[in-house]
């Protein structure tokens, strides 16, 4: 069977690179599968659009020089296919105790409950985070931005089929129920809710929706990145791929802020106000005051660090030693890849006070993905910051502590402030509503979201992006819209 191929298959139900047509059990599978996945998205996916014509991309190759192709489509008609990076005939097993073997083409059976725990929580974020959003598409500030949510939709829900065509080709029965229950949880559900605490988060507005993207995608990328250097050699293809798609997200994230912040500061010079903390003035001009979006940044950011899981994990070392998840970009690291005897500073809680303790490297697997997330995170913070400057005003966004409003892990336990200064329950309940948005900065927000579907037009409150989707001019009708 020839799966080494970058051209997709688009004449069956299923567009695949994977020669689905000479694998009759897994293809009947995914065909059960798939109307299951179509009642989920027109119940739960982006909700008042489905009928519309969304200008989108869809993936026609895996070839990174030219994968897209752009068209309007209704979004239950999306072509949801399953992709995987090219095949590298020789791949070795890059990490752990297999170090130097060849990379697995089957599931090796010591470590299967392991790998399929990993594809089940990253196949469950995947509907989640359409969920959460499901209810944007009504406030959008622009067609531009509407589309841009339905990309990010159509493609997480891409992922879900990446992962569902994992555990249906390589788990057997136990894979089928697995991707059954993916279509049964709900985000914020309390009785089936999602699997990983931030996805059960509301995505209350449009600002929610950048940082999401921003800070919560990039964890999608951290993760990804580490499931990419798996020995298990279709998932690393599907996570491959998978972040060729994960890398717009961001840009949706970081230019969506830029550009909230870029139209705070033109309307506070407009206005001749450089004070950032004349918060009132600032919202008559119905634009967000910066001390707002850092509060919107440290709800995201910390809710995003939960996500990494305990510093300290046995779950994160086994999965490394078995070489099923390696480390952010494994292959460019120089060191024995086994780090067996290896240690790795940790941030912990020592008699009261924040502290670094050095912990054996394979336990503090997850503390370093988090801090390579960190370093990222904080790059497309100087660009907003940049804007701030240049506009001369007298203001930094900056990434809280991360002890700050932690639910998972070392700092869970206890309150800090955004620098990292451990508070009583008393002095973190009279200070929360100055780091996180408080119920008037959510009304606030919420008074502006009112829809703006005219082509070419830009709510008040965020400046338009710099260039247009695939080269579109400014008056392009991203959506054309139709009454559901
Ligand atoms: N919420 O040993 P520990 C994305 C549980 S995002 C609830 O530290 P481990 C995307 C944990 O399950 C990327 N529970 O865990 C973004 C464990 O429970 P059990 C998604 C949590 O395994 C935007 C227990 O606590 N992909 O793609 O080292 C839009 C002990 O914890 C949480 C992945 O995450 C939590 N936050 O680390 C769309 C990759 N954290 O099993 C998509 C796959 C921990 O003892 N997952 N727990 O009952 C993993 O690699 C790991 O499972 C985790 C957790 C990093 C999530």
């Amino acid at each position: 069977m020839n799966i080494n191929i970058a051209a997709v298959d688009y004449d069956g139900l299923i567009p695949n690179n994977v020669a689905l047509g000479q694998d009759p059990r897994v293809k009947r599978a995914l065909e059960k599968w798939h109307p299951g996945y179509i009642d989920w998205w027109k119940d739960m996916g982006p909700e008042g659009f489905q009928e519309s014509l969304v200008y989108l991309r869809t993936a026609v190759s895996v070839d990174p020089k030219g994968w897209a192709k752009f068209d309007y489509v209704r979004m239950p008609e999306y072509r949801w296919g399953v992709l995987l990076a090219p095949q590298h005939p020789d791949r070795k097993i890059p990490f752990g105790r297999h170090k130097g073997e060849a990379a697995w083409q089957e599931v090796p059976g010591e470590y299967r409950a392991m790998l399929r725990r990993l594809i089940v929580i990253q196949g469950d974020t995947e509907p989640a985070s359409v969920e959460q959003q499901r209810h944007l598409g009504k406030t959008a500030p622009s067609l531009y931005d509407m589309r841009n949510l339905f990309q990010v939709n159509v493609e997480e829900g891409r992922h879900l089929w990446a992962m569902v065509y994992l555990l249906q080709k390589y788990f057997g029965t136990d894979g089928r129920e697995e991707a059954e229950a993916l279509l049964q949880r709900r985000s914020g559900d309390p009785d089936t809710p999602r699997m990983l605490g931030a996805f059960n988060e509301k995505t209350p507005d449009w600002l929610s929706f950048f940082m999401f993207t921003y800070f919560t995608d990039r964890d999608g990328k951290m993760q990804l990145e580490a499931l990419a250097q798996s020995g298990f050699d279709p998932l690393s293809r599907t996570c491959r791929f998978m972040l060729t798609e994960e890398a717009h997200h961001m840009f949706v994230g970081e230019t969506g802020v830029t550009r909230v912040v870029q139209r705070t500061c033109e309307a506070m010079k407009q206005a001749g106000i450089s004070d950032p903390y004349e918060v009132e003035k600032v919202r008559k001009l119905g634009v967000i005051d910066l001390p707002t979006i850092q509060k919107k940044a440290n709800l995201h950011f910390s809710l995003t660090l939960d996500l990494f899981g305990n510093e300290i994990s046995t779950n994160a070392a086994n999965a490394f030693h078995a070489g099923l998840k390696g480390r952010f970009r494994e292959d460019r690291i120089k060191d024995d890849h086994q780090l067996e005897h290896d240690r790795y500073p940790v941030l912990r809680l020592i008699d009261g006070t924040i502290q670094n303790e050095d912990a054996p490297a394979l336990s503090a697997l997850n503390m370093r993905l988090r801090d390579d997330y960190v370093a990222d995170a904080n790059i497309g913070v100087g660009r907003w910051n940049k804007v701030i400057a240049d506009a001369g005003i007298p203001f930094e966004i900056k990434l809280p502590h991360v002890a700050f409003h932690r639910h998972i892990g070392e700092f869970s336990d206890i309150k800090a402030d955004v620098n990292g200064n451990l508070l009583s329950d008393a002095e973190w309940n009279q200070k929360r509503s100055d780091y996180l948005p408080s119920d008037g900065d959510k009304d606030f927000i919420e008074s502006l979201m009112q829809p703006q579907f005219e082509p070419g037009k830009f709510a008040r409150w965020i400046a338009p992006p710099k260039v247009g989707i695939d080269n579109k001019p400014g008056e392009f009708e991203y959506v054309k819209i139709v009454d559901a």
